[in-house]
């Protein structure tokens, strides 16, 4: 009985050493520990051993038992031990590896454009103040001597959401509401974005922003107007731009000028920048209309005012010579970065 113990125990310590992994080391302690195992087979068949020589096998058996028992343990250990090195070299964290950069935006051109004209008019004194995007046709328009069947209209046509509200065509809107609140005087800036059935190409957008300004108090004259719009120009593109006054139309204003400024690139003699012409056009301008100042509650014999607009994509375009709009809206950063 004894040289059959030591044979199980030889066998089953070798076995147990070759073994390379958990589920196989489980398979063979069940094959000698287990309830149908060969050690617990031979403590079964003990009721067939005489009884004086039973506390010796017994004893052999337990000996034998407890010894392969011992084998297992330090086998498991010695797998667990291996297992955890392996995972804490495939997750080792190189420390000294250099850092993911974040990706950092950049400001946009049209905001880099918009923050220095609010700057220049903060300056002289004016409020930035912003409206509602969709708005109603009343404030749009009619507020503005556009009414109904003004040509003016077709012009602007723009997005309805029903017959009486849509998406503004000016921000002009955002004045009017501030005019109806009845507190003068008025100095103010309204930037903001437009909307105008409009086809993509390299100057027009269906969607754009508009800067437009709103001057009312007693005595407000056209030289008012001069005088700001050439001290807005000479800041925005430097002390030696000149300003040239054209007369033109506008529903709202009257009169009613566009504004040009002596090329900041060739200084007026005429380069590619400003199509040989020395000037460049820059924005609309003109004294309000008295009717518009009337539909607003304000008494056009007490007080006078003078209104202006100007594209903030143009601004951004000239200022950082960009020849195509489109490229403003694709939002590339490669594009953005350089400005
Ligand atoms: C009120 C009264 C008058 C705003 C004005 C312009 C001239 C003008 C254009 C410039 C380029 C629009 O972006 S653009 O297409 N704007 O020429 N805008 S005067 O006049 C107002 C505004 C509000 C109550």
């Amino acid at each position: 009985m004894k040289a059959k113990l030591d044979q199980i125990r030889e066998r089953a310590i070798a076995q147990i050493k070759e073994c390379e992994n958990t589920d196989k080391l489980n398979e063979i302690r069940v094959g000698i520990l287990g309830k149908k195992g060969e050690l617990t087979g031979i403590l079964k068949s003990m009721k067939d051993v005489a009884p004086e020589e039973r506390p010796q096998i017994g004893q052999w058996v337990n000996e034998t038992r407890a010894e392969i028992e011992k084998v297992l343990e330090e086998r498991y250990a010695k797998m667990e031990r291996l297992v955890r090195e392996a995972k804490l070299k495939a997750e080792v964290i190189d420390v000294t590896l250099p850092a993911k950069k974040p990706e950092i935006g950049h400001r946009h051109p049209n905001a880099i454009a918009l923050e220095e004209v609010e700057r220049i008019f903060i300056g002289m004194g004016y409020e930035v103040v912003e409206g509602p995007e969709v708005e109603k046709d009343y404030y749009n328009f009619e507020a503005l001597n556009i009414p109904a069947d003004h040509p003016a209209k077709d012009e602007q046509d723009t997005f309805y959401v029903n017959g009486d509200i849509l998406l503004r065509t000016q921000t002009s809107g955002v004045q009017v509401h501030e005019m109806e609140k009845g507190k003068l005087p008025i100095r103010m800036l309204a930037p903001g974005r437009v909307f105008r059935a409009d086809e993509v190409d390299a100057t027009h957008s269906p969607s754009f922003h508009q800067i437009e300004g709103l001057v009312i108090d007693k005595h407000i004259t056209f030289a008012d107007l001069k005088g700001t719009l050439a001290e807005f120009a000479k800041e925005l593109f430097g002390a030696d731009t000149k300003v040239k006054f054209r007369p033109h139309h506008f529903p709202f204003t009257e009169p009613s000028a566009e504004m040009d400024v002596s090329c900041f690139k060739c200084g007026g003699t005429g380069c590619r920048f400003c199509k040989g012409e020395g000037w460049i056009e820059i924005l609309g301008c003109g004294m309000v209309h008295p009717h518009v100042l009337e539909m607003s509650g304000i008494d056009p014999n007490e007080y006078s005012g003078f209104a202006f607009g100007v594209g903030l994509e143009r601004i951004a375009l000239l200022k950082y010579e960009i020849d195509d709009m489109r490229l403003l809206y694709e939002n590339d950063i490669r594009f953005l970065k350089q400005f």
